[in-house]
Protein backbone atom coordinates (compact mmCIF):
# COMPACT_ATOMS: atom_id res chain seq x y z
CA UNK A 1 0.00 0.00 0.00
CA UNK A 2 2.68 2.55 1.13
CA UNK A 3 4.61 1.91 -2.50
CA UNK A 4 0.98 2.44 -4.46
CA UNK A 5 0.89 6.22 -2.35
CA UNK A 6 3.94 6.89 -3.00
CA UNK A 7 3.66 6.07 -6.57
CA UNK A 8 0.64 8.61 -6.02
CA UNK A 9 2.56 11.53 -4.38
CA UNK A 10 4.86 11.18 -7.34
CA UNK A 11 1.99 11.99 -9.66
CA UNK A 12 0.85 14.76 -7.76
CA UNK A 13 4.01 16.21 -7.39
CA UNK A 14 4.56 15.82 -11.15
CA UNK A 15 0.96 17.76 -11.98
CA UNK A 16 1.95 20.54 -9.01
CA UNK A 17 -1.04 19.64 -6.93
CA UNK A 18 -1.37 19.41 -3.10
CA UNK A 19 -3.84 16.52 -3.09
CA UNK A 20 -6.06 14.19 -4.67
CA UNK A 21 -9.59 13.38 -4.20
CA UNK A 22 -10.40 9.88 -5.02
CA UNK A 23 -13.88 8.80 -5.67
CA UNK A 24 -13.82 6.02 -8.12
CA UNK A 25 -14.55 2.46 -6.33
CA UNK A 26 -11.10 0.66 -7.52
CA UNK A 27 -8.95 3.73 -6.91
CA UNK A 28 -10.35 4.45 -3.55
CA UNK A 29 -9.34 0.68 -3.23
CA UNK A 30 -6.19 0.45 -4.52
CA UNK A 31 -4.67 3.48 -2.45
CA UNK A 32 -6.78 2.57 0.63
CA UNK A 33 -7.31 -1.28 0.91
CA UNK A 34 -11.08 -0.07 2.00
CA UNK A 35 -13.23 -1.97 -0.39
CA UNK A 36 -16.78 -0.75 0.21
CA UNK A 37 -19.08 1.49 -1.71
CA UNK A 38 -19.42 5.02 -0.14
CA UNK A 39 -16.06 6.81 0.54
CA UNK A 40 -14.28 9.56 -0.59
CA UNK A 41 -9.76 9.33 -0.18
CA UNK A 42 -7.96 12.32 0.39
CA UNK A 43 -4.34 12.36 -0.21
CA UNK A 44 -1.88 14.80 0.53
CA UNK A 45 2.07 15.17 0.69
CA UNK A 46 1.50 13.86 4.39
CA UNK A 47 -1.84 12.84 5.42
CA UNK A 48 -4.38 10.32 3.84
CA UNK A 49 -8.09 10.87 5.15
CA UNK A 50 -10.81 8.69 4.41
CA UNK A 51 -14.40 9.81 4.84
CA UNK A 52 -16.83 7.29 5.30
CA UNK A 53 -20.60 7.12 6.96
CA UNK A 54 -21.73 5.06 9.47
CA UNK A 55 -22.44 2.01 7.79
CA UNK A 56 -18.69 1.05 7.02
CA UNK A 57 -16.55 2.99 9.79
CA UNK A 58 -15.44 -0.89 11.11
CA UNK A 59 -14.96 -1.96 8.02
CA UNK A 60 -12.57 0.94 7.03
CA UNK A 61 -10.54 0.71 10.01
CA UNK A 62 -9.83 -3.03 9.22
CA UNK A 63 -9.48 -2.86 5.71
CA UNK A 64 -7.74 0.97 5.62
CA UNK A 65 -4.99 1.02 7.76
CA UNK A 66 -2.32 3.14 7.11
CA UNK A 67 -5.63 6.15 6.85
CA UNK A 68 -7.15 8.45 9.21
CA UNK A 69 -10.81 7.11 9.32
CA UNK A 70 -13.80 9.82 9.44
CA UNK A 71 -17.20 9.40 9.60
CA UNK A 72 -19.26 12.10 8.26
CA UNK A 73 -23.02 12.45 9.16
CA UNK A 74 -25.03 14.47 6.88
CA UNK A 75 -22.13 16.20 4.44
CA UNK A 76 -18.98 14.24 2.81
CA UNK A 77 -18.89 17.86 1.06
CA UNK A 78 -19.25 19.73 4.73
CA UNK A 79 -16.24 17.44 5.82
CA UNK A 80 -13.90 17.73 3.03
CA UNK A 81 -14.07 21.73 2.78
CA UNK A 82 -12.77 21.35 6.82
CA UNK A 83 -9.83 19.09 6.25
CA UNK A 84 -8.54 20.66 2.93
CA UNK A 85 -8.93 23.93 5.15
CA UNK A 86 -7.05 22.48 7.97
CA UNK A 87 -4.41 20.90 5.41
CA UNK A 88 -3.59 24.12 3.94
CA UNK A 89 -4.76 22.74 0.66
CA UNK A 90 -4.79 24.90 -2.39
CA UNK A 91 -4.84 22.94 -5.53
CA UNK A 92 -6.59 19.36 -5.78
CA UNK A 93 -7.16 16.92 -8.45
CA UNK A 94 -10.70 15.18 -8.80
CA UNK A 95 -11.13 12.00 -11.32
CA UNK A 96 -12.62 13.87 -14.39
CA UNK A 97 -13.50 9.99 -15.63
CA UNK A 98 -15.46 9.27 -12.81
CA UNK A 99 -16.58 12.59 -10.73
CA UNK A 100 -20.21 13.85 -12.52
CA UNK A 101 -21.35 16.97 -13.14
CA UNK A 102 -23.49 16.67 -10.55
CA UNK A 103 -20.78 15.94 -7.82
CA UNK A 104 -18.30 18.50 -9.71
CA UNK A 105 -21.02 21.33 -8.66
CA UNK A 106 -21.04 19.76 -5.02
CA UNK A 107 -17.48 20.30 -4.94
CA UNK A 108 -16.53 23.98 -6.31
CA UNK A 109 -19.88 24.91 -4.21
CA UNK A 110 -18.07 23.99 -0.81
CA UNK A 111 -14.50 24.05 -1.92
CA UNK A 112 -14.80 27.60 -3.15
CA UNK A 113 -10.95 28.69 -2.30
CA UNK A 114 -9.81 25.45 -3.93
CA UNK A 115 -8.42 25.18 -7.07
CA UNK A 116 -9.85 21.98 -8.95
CA UNK A 117 -7.61 20.26 -11.25
CA UNK A 118 -9.10 17.47 -13.48
CA UNK A 119 -6.94 13.98 -13.74
CA UNK A 120 -7.12 10.51 -14.52
CA UNK A 121 -4.92 7.98 -12.60
CA UNK A 122 -6.12 4.64 -13.67
CA UNK A 123 -2.90 4.33 -15.22
CA UNK A 124 -1.13 4.09 -12.03
CA UNK A 125 -3.22 1.01 -11.65
CA UNK A 126 -1.41 -1.30 -14.96
CA UNK A 127 1.30 -2.92 -13.38
CA UNK A 128 0.07 -5.23 -10.94
CA UNK A 129 2.03 -6.28 -8.09
CA UNK A 130 2.46 -9.84 -6.59
CA UNK A 131 -0.60 -9.68 -4.14
CA UNK A 132 -2.95 -8.46 -7.22
CA UNK A 133 -1.79 -11.00 -9.09
CA UNK A 134 -1.72 -13.76 -6.67
CA UNK A 135 -5.46 -12.25 -6.48
CA UNK A 136 -5.67 -12.82 -10.31
CA UNK A 137 -4.37 -16.35 -10.32
CA UNK A 138 -6.86 -17.39 -8.14
CA UNK A 139 -9.74 -15.96 -10.17
CA UNK A 140 -8.47 -17.74 -13.15
CA UNK A 141 -8.41 -21.07 -11.42
CA UNK A 142 -11.80 -20.61 -10.49
CA UNK A 143 -13.06 -19.59 -13.85
CA UNK A 144 -10.66 -22.78 -15.66
CA UNK A 145 -12.42 -25.19 -12.67
CA UNK A 146 -16.05 -24.02 -13.73
CA UNK A 147 -15.35 -24.11 -17.01
CA UNK A 148 -14.45 -28.04 -16.87
CA UNK A 149 -17.67 -28.28 -14.68
CA UNK A 150 -19.73 -26.84 -17.23
CA UNK A 151 -18.35 -29.77 -19.84
CA UNK A 152 -20.39 -32.38 -17.57
CA UNK A 153 -23.18 -30.58 -17.17
CA UNK A 154 -24.01 -29.17 -20.80
CA UNK A 155 -26.56 -30.93 -23.15
CA UNK A 156 -29.31 -30.78 -25.81
CA UNK A 157 -32.58 -29.49 -24.09
CA UNK A 158 -30.99 -27.23 -21.56
CA UNK A 159 -31.09 -23.29 -22.02
CA UNK A 160 -28.83 -20.90 -22.09
CA UNK A 161 -29.54 -19.33 -18.81
CA UNK A 162 -29.32 -22.46 -16.83
CA UNK A 163 -25.99 -22.72 -18.02
CA UNK A 164 -25.17 -19.42 -16.76
CA UNK A 165 -26.18 -19.90 -13.58
CA UNK A 166 -24.61 -22.72 -13.13
CA UNK A 167 -21.18 -21.57 -13.91
CA UNK A 168 -21.77 -18.68 -11.49
CA UNK A 169 -22.80 -21.00 -8.22
CA UNK A 170 -20.07 -23.60 -9.13
CA UNK A 171 -17.60 -20.10 -9.11
CA UNK A 172 -19.16 -19.28 -5.59
CA UNK A 173 -19.04 -22.40 -4.23
CA UNK A 174 -15.37 -22.53 -5.52
CA UNK A 175 -14.96 -18.82 -3.42
CA UNK A 176 -15.72 -16.68 -6.62
CA UNK A 177 -16.84 -13.22 -4.15
CA UNK A 178 -19.26 -12.72 -7.75
CA UNK A 179 -18.89 -13.35 -11.38
CA UNK A 180 -16.79 -10.85 -12.94
CA UNK A 181 -19.77 -9.37 -15.12
CA UNK A 182 -23.16 -10.74 -16.88
CA UNK A 183 -22.17 -14.32 -17.88
CA UNK A 184 -22.19 -14.79 -21.50
CA UNK A 185 -23.92 -17.86 -22.67
CA UNK A 186 -24.63 -17.88 -26.70
CA UNK A 187 -25.47 -20.72 -28.50
CA UNK A 188 -26.48 -21.58 -32.36
CA UNK A 189 -26.85 -18.35 -34.09
CA UNK A 190 -26.99 -16.26 -31.02
CA UNK A 191 -22.91 -16.94 -31.36
CA UNK A 192 -23.01 -14.03 -33.42
CA UNK A 193 -23.64 -11.36 -30.90
CA UNK A 194 -20.48 -11.22 -29.43
CA UNK A 195 -21.91 -10.36 -26.12
CA UNK A 196 -25.38 -12.62 -26.03
CA UNK A 197 -26.29 -12.35 -22.72
CA UNK A 198 -27.72 -15.93 -21.80
CA UNK A 199 -31.13 -16.11 -22.89
CA UNK A 200 -34.31 -19.10 -22.59
CA UNK A 201 -32.54 -20.52 -25.95
CA UNK A 202 -32.52 -24.13 -25.39
CA UNK A 203 -29.42 -25.74 -26.50
CA UNK A 204 -29.53 -27.95 -29.21
CA UNK A 205 -27.61 -30.71 -31.03
CA UNK A 206 -25.21 -29.69 -33.70
CA UNK A 207 -24.95 -26.05 -31.54
CA UNK A 208 -21.43 -24.18 -31.35
CA UNK A 209 -21.94 -22.69 -28.07
CA UNK A 210 -19.37 -19.37 -26.71
CA UNK A 211 -19.50 -19.21 -22.72
CA UNK A 212 -17.86 -15.86 -21.61
CA UNK A 213 -17.50 -15.89 -17.93
CA UNK A 214 -15.27 -14.78 -15.21
CA UNK A 215 -14.58 -14.76 -11.30
CA UNK A 216 -13.93 -11.71 -9.29
CA UNK A 217 -11.51 -13.01 -6.03
CA UNK A 218 -10.47 -10.26 -3.68
CA UNK A 219 -11.60 -7.88 -5.56
CA UNK A 220 -9.88 -9.03 -8.73
CA UNK A 221 -11.12 -10.72 -12.04
CA UNK A 222 -10.49 -12.94 -14.45
CA UNK A 223 -11.94 -13.55 -17.95
CA UNK A 224 -12.64 -16.92 -20.16
CA UNK A 225 -14.30 -17.22 -23.29
CA UNK A 226 -14.56 -20.87 -24.74
CA UNK A 227 -16.64 -22.37 -27.89
CA UNK A 228 -17.42 -25.62 -27.76
CA UNK A 229 -19.59 -27.96 -30.17
CA UNK A 230 -22.97 -29.66 -28.43
CA UNK A 231 -22.57 -32.70 -30.79
CA UNK A 232 -20.02 -33.45 -33.70
CA UNK A 233 -19.14 -30.23 -35.54
CA UNK A 234 -19.53 -29.97 -39.38
CA UNK A 235 -16.81 -28.93 -41.72
CA UNK A 236 -17.64 -25.39 -41.47
CA UNK A 237 -17.34 -25.06 -38.11
CA UNK A 238 -14.14 -26.63 -37.74
CA UNK A 239 -12.73 -24.19 -40.54
CA UNK A 240 -14.14 -20.91 -37.98
CA UNK A 241 -12.97 -22.70 -35.14
CA UNK A 242 -9.32 -23.41 -36.18
CA UNK A 243 -9.09 -19.58 -37.62
CA UNK A 244 -9.76 -18.23 -34.89
CA UNK A 245 -7.19 -20.82 -32.22
CA UNK A 246 -4.72 -19.87 -34.87
CA UNK A 247 -5.21 -16.04 -34.35
CA UNK A 248 -5.72 -16.98 -30.73
CA UNK A 249 -2.62 -18.23 -30.34
CA UNK A 250 -0.78 -15.66 -32.88
CA UNK A 251 -2.25 -13.04 -30.71
CA UNK A 252 -0.72 -14.54 -27.60
CA UNK A 253 2.75 -15.36 -29.59
CA UNK A 254 2.83 -11.32 -30.24
CA UNK A 255 2.01 -10.49 -26.31
CA UNK A 256 5.53 -8.87 -25.50
CA UNK A 257 6.66 -6.25 -23.25
CA UNK A 258 8.07 -3.14 -25.20
CA UNK A 259 4.90 -3.56 -27.59
CA UNK A 260 1.84 -1.73 -28.36
CA UNK A 261 -1.95 -3.12 -28.12
CA UNK A 262 -2.00 -1.94 -31.94
CA UNK A 263 1.19 -4.23 -32.78
CA UNK A 264 -0.20 -7.18 -30.88
CA UNK A 265 -3.85 -6.41 -32.29
CA UNK A 266 -2.54 -6.33 -35.69
CA UNK A 267 -0.55 -10.09 -35.39
CA UNK A 268 -3.63 -11.85 -34.61
CA UNK A 269 -5.90 -9.91 -37.17
CA UNK A 270 -3.94 -10.50 -40.08
CA UNK A 271 -4.75 -14.55 -39.41
CA UNK A 272 -8.61 -13.67 -39.65
CA UNK A 273 -8.55 -11.07 -42.36
CA UNK A 274 -6.02 -13.35 -44.56
CA UNK A 275 -8.58 -16.10 -44.10
CA UNK A 276 -11.26 -13.57 -45.57
CA UNK A 277 -12.98 -13.05 -42.42
CA UNK A 278 -11.35 -9.95 -41.60
CA UNK A 279 -15.50 -7.53 -41.87
CA UNK A 280 -16.48 -10.85 -39.11
CA UNK A 281 -14.23 -9.85 -36.19
CA UNK A 282 -15.24 -5.99 -35.60
CA UNK A 283 -13.92 -5.37 -31.79
CA UNK A 284 -10.49 -5.37 -30.28
CA UNK A 285 -8.34 -8.25 -29.62
CA UNK A 286 -8.13 -8.07 -25.67
CA UNK A 287 -8.59 -5.64 -22.41
CA UNK A 288 -5.80 -5.02 -19.22
CA UNK A 289 -8.11 -5.76 -16.28
CA UNK A 290 -7.79 -6.10 -12.75
CA UNK A 291 -9.87 -4.33 -9.91
CA UNK A 292 -12.02 -3.74 -12.79
CA UNK A 293 -13.03 -5.90 -15.88
CA UNK A 294 -12.01 -3.54 -18.53
CA UNK A 295 -8.32 -1.44 -17.81
CA UNK A 296 -6.21 0.20 -19.83
CA UNK A 297 -4.48 -0.66 -21.96
CA UNK A 298 -6.57 -1.99 -24.57
CA UNK A 299 -5.04 -4.42 -27.35
CA UNK A 300 -6.62 -2.80 -30.15
CA UNK A 301 -6.07 -1.02 -33.56
CA UNK A 302 -6.46 2.22 -31.51
CA UNK A 303 -3.48 1.97 -28.87
CA UNK A 304 -0.73 3.16 -30.75
CA UNK A 305 0.43 5.19 -27.16
CA UNK A 306 0.84 2.63 -24.08
CA UNK A 307 3.61 0.11 -24.59
CA UNK A 308 3.43 -2.93 -22.88
CA UNK A 309 5.17 -3.82 -19.69
CA UNK A 310 6.21 -6.82 -17.43
CA UNK A 311 3.50 -7.80 -15.09
CA UNK A 312 0.14 -6.05 -16.78
CA UNK A 313 -2.21 -8.57 -16.79
CA UNK A 314 -4.11 -8.51 -20.28
CA UNK A 315 -7.12 -10.70 -22.17
CA UNK A 316 -6.33 -12.31 -25.63
CA UNK A 317 -9.40 -12.94 -27.36
CA UNK A 318 -10.47 -12.98 -30.88
CA UNK A 319 -13.91 -14.06 -33.00
CA UNK A 320 -15.41 -14.46 -35.95
CA UNK A 321 -18.87 -14.01 -35.88
CA UNK A 322 -21.07 -14.71 -39.23
CA UNK A 323 -24.47 -13.52 -39.09
CA UNK A 324 -27.52 -15.44 -38.99
CA UNK A 325 -25.15 -18.84 -38.57
CA UNK A 326 -23.06 -18.09 -35.15
CA UNK A 327 -19.70 -17.44 -34.01
CA UNK A 328 -16.69 -18.36 -32.22
CA UNK A 329 -14.12 -16.32 -29.62
CA UNK A 330 -11.41 -18.12 -27.69
CA UNK A 331 -10.07 -15.92 -24.68
CA UNK A 332 -7.43 -16.16 -22.19
CA UNK A 333 -6.34 -14.02 -19.35
CA UNK A 334 -2.37 -13.60 -19.38
CA UNK A 335 0.58 -12.36 -17.52
CA UNK A 336 3.19 -10.24 -19.22
CA UNK A 337 6.51 -11.55 -18.34
CA UNK A 338 10.35 -9.99 -19.11
CA UNK A 339 10.21 -11.80 -22.34
CA UNK A 340 7.21 -12.62 -23.11
CA UNK A 341 4.00 -13.84 -21.54
CA UNK A 342 2.68 -16.18 -19.26
CA UNK A 343 -0.66 -18.16 -20.08
CA UNK A 344 -2.86 -17.60 -16.33
CA UNK A 345 -5.99 -19.78 -18.19
CA UNK A 346 -5.24 -23.47 -17.94
CA UNK A 347 -8.43 -24.42 -19.97
CA UNK A 348 -8.22 -26.52 -23.24
CA UNK A 349 -8.05 -24.69 -26.39
CA UNK A 350 -8.58 -27.74 -28.31
CA UNK A 351 -12.42 -27.84 -30.17
CA UNK A 352 -14.27 -29.68 -27.33
CA UNK A 353 -17.45 -31.71 -29.04
CA UNK A 354 -19.47 -32.56 -25.92
CA UNK A 355 -21.55 -35.48 -26.46
MN1 LIG B 1 -12.75 -10.16 -22.12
Amino acid sequence: MERRVRKLRRFMSAHELCGILITKPENRRYFSGFSGSAGMLLISEYASKLLTDFRYIEQAAAEAEQCDILRYAVSAYEMLSEITAKLGLTTIGFESDFVTYDMYTKLADSLPKLNLVPVQIDALRMVKDANEIASIKKAVEIADQAFSHILSYIKPGISEQAVALEIEFHMGKLGAEKPAFDTIVASGKRGALPHGKASQKIIQLGDFVTMDFGAVYQGYHSDITRTICIGTATAKQREIYEIVLAAQLAGVQATHPGKTGKDIDSESRKIIMNAGYGEYFGHGLGHSLGLAIHEEPRLSPGNTQTILKENMVVTVEPGIYLPEWGGVRIEDTVLVSANGCQILTASSKQLIECI
